[in-house]
């Protein structure tokens, strides 16, 4: 109960932290909200909060007040997921670098680690506290840790660690009830298990898994069947939660690419698997991911590249035109006007042929003294064929073989339904509908009802009523009228049907019609859009976002893609002017049949000029002078630490520790140089380096190139034999090690401490000499824990000399800098830094997302860093991929002024690299109300006079 109303929490999970401008929260917000969604789940990632132990910061993109305020505007509440553990394909599962020198095991109560979740709890538990509906926010519910479910093997889970986090969170101010989110349905922490229970039970499901290159493919997914039954064990007082519902997937390096799995994960799977968790009578409902973003500034876990689109319903680039999108709406807005769901008792799935006249259906009922809900789907359910049914059910009026008219129902391909039985619809009750109910409004006297099937499909539905129906528009098939019950039957095309039906009216639609209506909360008399008032229903197009109804106008804002009609399908007042976007319509009609006004609003193509990347003015430096005679090395830090902490995934081989994090180094890249002085025997030198999947590394003697490991996608650590050239007796020389670092590992079962999965050099041979004649230095982004830019956080920067120098900020020294363009590139191998800036001036009044994108037909290996007005939007591998385009959302691209661009180019082989294209390019058009959007804070190059 929320506010005194039953809701079913129905929800998208959102990152605030993978779109760092808190401009464009609202837009998210109200792109959920207009799904018919009421609530979005957020994590907190902790690494970005507090890049050094005690030094918490939440200012600005990593603020928490504009996100509650933005939920609050749009009208949607949150469950608050702030950790500590998040896993969320994020650099050590949202642990920061640091954590790896705690001693004792992580997610247990060891006392280091513990006094470190403490520590950051006490900072962030009490804004999450400050933004609680108690307090009048948006937060409904709080989850503590994050899937403390897998003890590794000969492990218990440490119950007193989530009591502890959990008590924690209380002290901190938390008073809304702890959900879990359980990593599958084990019972864990369930009210009434002691030790660690939290309020209300919740578990996560994946069923079709992470892998997007068969994205056909549905077989070997298992499919849930017992979610109820096993609910009803473990947790029966609390409402069933399924806190992490599979919405998209992630994918890696070298995998198929976003796209696959917006295929794999689209709008059919929404349709069989969501229907089937409905089936379970689920009550709190969330998508994993509603939109992804981007992992910028190295951000996320290793085995990930920058884009976090996750193939989820809205695009990382925001745009809504993945059907999977609107596929939610249907389903979201049922729920809306179906209270009748939320009391309806589960039944189980087995033995369920009872219902339908073949076996190759699966029915499940759920049902309530009235209403009762049948989910339908086809018994294999990766199964493509069509398949005609009948259904048997029992109803208000005895037992009914529907369609009661001849013929038969059909399932076609991967689809689910939900049959509704004695469904009320205001003051009437649809004795059935084997059509689905999308929503339906009732103001006065009248009731109008949205009704949608697929495309040939043949539907029924019934009532008892005197009145005879009047066909408004289109047609419809075969009807009856006979004891005072109307049956009537239609064949779902693009033409749709409207009845009337005394005060009901009923419209018929097929499901891609039914796309393009949006039912929108009005505003309550405060203002409030958590209203629970009576919606508007309008036919529009690509999206509507707000609606207001003003003295006879309804005001409507929203983004279009094209012209578009406008048609008011139901309002609770009377409505006879439409303004879209603040503009008023002009040309209003009003239509005989159904009194419905309508109006066409125009797209217009604004005038907008997209730079020629590789045509601006470049300028480059060399980015490692590491490898020069002059170089002066004495600012670096020492890797002289003979002990580390950090032994739970492997002994220490080294003389002295060479982990980048027992040094403050924790993303972005590293650089170690190892001095030492040539007895002129050496000849080969081993080098084992670990930067996560998909990192590289190359190594140098001297201004001597001795080789790269270029890096597959999938080795996290690798063995470098190299062989020297010769070396003078007696001289001094540098070995030059630069190394990926891709983020960290998560840390998912416990016991296995996997975050503390070290970067930068495990181990090395000089052949001929002790390893501790080699003495090391380190270094990571300037300052390391102490970091330069507190504004883009504590990972944004890596170790390369530009980085250290702030280069890649906004308006860098580059007067000193040679004109070089990255399609030139280098002729060996090395690091160079591009800068150009150019300016925007793009059309106010539409979204243009816009998207850098490489080209290139060699396969050269190249790594490459996209900074845009100094935050990292890409980390490019030109040999490796998938990840071509990198949107970049404005924000932080200033589309109304001047941006500056650094791009870096890691050369991995002899032969050297160019980038041979990149260009600037838009993913849309869209006009609309929103913007403009403001700036993320971006300060710019300043001298630094520590760097080195
Ligand atoms: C689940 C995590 O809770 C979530 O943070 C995210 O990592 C997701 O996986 C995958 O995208 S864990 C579940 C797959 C066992």
């Amino acid at each position: 109960m929320i506010n005194g109303e039953r809701l079913m929490i129905y929800s998208g999970e959102f990152h605030p932290f993978r779109l760092p401008v808190p401009g464009l929260w609202l837009d998210i917000f109200q792109k959920i909200k207009a799904l018919g969604f009421n609530t979005v789940s957020f994590y907190v990632d902790w690494a970005l909060l507090e890049g050094k132990q005690g030094d918490f910061s939440a200012e600005g993109v990593f603020g928490f007040e504009p996100f509650f305020k933005a939920a609050k505007d749009a009208g949607i509440y949150l469950l608050a997921r702030p950790g500590p553990y998040i896993n969320a394909e994020s650099s050590g599962g949202g642990f920061p670098g640091w954590i790896q020198r705690t001693r004792g095991h992580i997610r247990t109560s060891a006392p280091d680690f513990l006094n470190a979740v403490e520590g950051y709890i006490s900072k962030i538990g009490p804004i999450m506290a400050e933004g609680q509906i108690t307090k009048g926010g948006p937060i409904l519910l709080l989850q503590p840790e994050n899937e403390y479910s897998h003890p590794e093997d000969g492990h218990v889970l440490d119950k007193a660690y989530m009591q502890a986090v959990e008590d924690a969170y209380r002290k901190a101010g938390i008073v809304v009830p702890f959900i879990n989110n359980d990593g599958l349905n084990y019972g864990y922490f369930a009210p009434g298990t002691g030790l660690g229970e939290v309020d209300i039970y919740g578990h996560d499901s994946y069923p079709l898994g992470f892998d997007c290159s068969h994205p056909y493919n549905w077989t070997g997914s298992y499919f849930p069947t017992d979610f109820y039954a096993v609910h009803e064990q473990q947790s029966p007082s609390t409402p069933y939660a399924i806190v992490e519902f599979q919405g998209g997937s992630f994918d890696p390096w070298g995998g198929p690419g976003y796209d696959d799995c917006a295929i794999l994960l689209n709008n059919e799977f929404e349709r069989v698997y969501y229907k089937n968790d409905y089936s379970f009578g689920v009550k709190i409902f969330n998508l994993y991911m509603g939109y992804g973003g981007t992992n910028w500034g190295n951000l996320g876990f290793a085995v990930g590249y920058t884009s976090y689109d996750y193939g989820g319903p809205i695009k990382e680039d925001r745009t809504v035109w993945r059907e999977k999108y609107s596929e939610l709406k249907l389903q979201a807005n049922f729920f809306k006007v179906s209270p009748g769901y939320l009391i309806a008792q589960p039944h189980n799935q087995t033995n369920q042929s009872e219902y339908a006249n073949t076996s190759e259906i699966n029915v499940t009922p759920l049902t309530t003294n009235l209403t009762s809900f049948y989910v339908v789907r086809h018994t294999d359910w990766t199964s493509t064929a069509t398949t005609p049914y009948t259904l048997r059910v029992p109803s208000s009026a005895g037992n009914l073989t529907l369609p009661q008219l001849g013929g038969s129902l059909t399932l076609n391909g991967r689809d689910s339904k939900v049959h509704v039985i004695d469904y009320p619809v205001g003051s009437h009750v649809l004795l059935y509908s084997t059509a689905e109910v999308f929503t339906w409004t009732s103001y006065g006297s009248k009731t109008t009802v949205l009704l949608y099937g697929g495309p040939g499909e043949t539907h029924e539905i019934a009532l008892e009523t005197d009145a005879h129906p009047k066909i408004i528009e289109g047609h419809i098939g075969k009807s009856k009228i006979a004891g005072g019950r109307l049956t009537f039957q239609w064949r779902v095309s693009d033409q749709r049907a409207i009845v009337d039906i005394g005060s009901l009216t009923i419209y018929l639609l097929d499901r891609n019609s039914a796309y393009n209506y949006w039912v929108l909360d009005l505003p309550a008399e405060d203002g409030s859009r958590y209203s629970k008032s009576d919606p508007v229903i309008v036919k529009a197009g690509y999206l509507l976002r707000t609606a207001d109804i003003k003295t006879g106008m309804l005001a409507l804002t929203g983004d279009l893609n094209a012209t578009t009609s406008f048609e008011v399908i139901s309002a609770p007042t009377k409505v006879d002017g439409l303004s879209f976007n603040g503009r008023r319509a002009s040309h209003l009609e009003e239509s005989h049949a159904t009194g419905a006004i309508s109006a066409v609003v125009e797209f217009e193509v604004p005038k907008s000029h997209i730079p020629d990347l590789l045509s601006l003015h470049w300028k480059t430096v060399d980015s490692l002078p590491e490898i020069q005679p002059s170089y002066d090395d004495s600012k670096w830090t020492k890797a002289d630490h003979t002990y580390t902490n950090n032994t739970e995934t492997r002994n220490l081989t080294t003389p002295t520790s060479l982990y980048s994090s027992d040094y403050g180094y924790n993303g972005g890249s590293l650089i170690y140089r190892g001095h030492f002085t040539a007895n002129g025997k050496e000849s080969a030198f081993s080098i084992q380096t670990q930067g996560g999947e998909g990192y590289g590394a190359s190594v140098w003697v001297g201004e001597h190139f001795l080789g790269s490991w270029i890096g597959d996608g999938d080795e996290s650590h690798f063995t470098q034999n190299l062989t020297l050239p010769p070396l003078t007796r007696g001289k001094p020389y540098v070995l030059t090690v630069l190394i990926d670092h891709m983020g960290n590992e998560e840390s998912g079962p416990i016991y296995s401490d996997t975050m503390k999965m070290p970067r930068g050099i495990l181990d090395y041979t000089l052949a001929g000499r002790s390893a501790s004649e080699i003495s090391w230095k380190v270094t990571g982004n300037l300052g390391g824990e102490d970091y330069q830019d507190r504004v883009r956080g504590p990972l944004n920067e890596g170790a390369m000399f530009a980085e250290r120098q702030g280069w890649h900020l906004p308006g860098p020294p580059t007067d000193k800098f040679s004109s070089g363009s990255p399609s030139a590139g280098v002729s060996n191998a090395g690091v160079s830094f591009y800068f150009a800036s150019f300016d925007l001036d793009m059309p106010k009044g539409y979204d243009i997302p816009l998207s850098f994108v490489f080209t290139n037909s060699s396969g050269i290996p190249y790594r490459s860093q996209l900074y845009v007005n100094g935050y990292q939007f890409g980390k490019y591998i030109n040999h490796i991929g998938p990840q071509t385009a990198f949107p970049v959302p404005e924000g932080i691209l200033n589309y109304d002024g001047t941006n500056y661009i650094a791009l870096s180019l890691w050369a991995m082989n002899s032969t050297g690299a160019k980038v041979e294209g990149l260009h600037l390019e838009s993913t849309a058009l869209i006009q609309t109300s929103y913007g403009p959007v403001e700036l993320s804070p971006m300060p710019a190059w300043r001298p630094r006079p520590d760097a080195y």
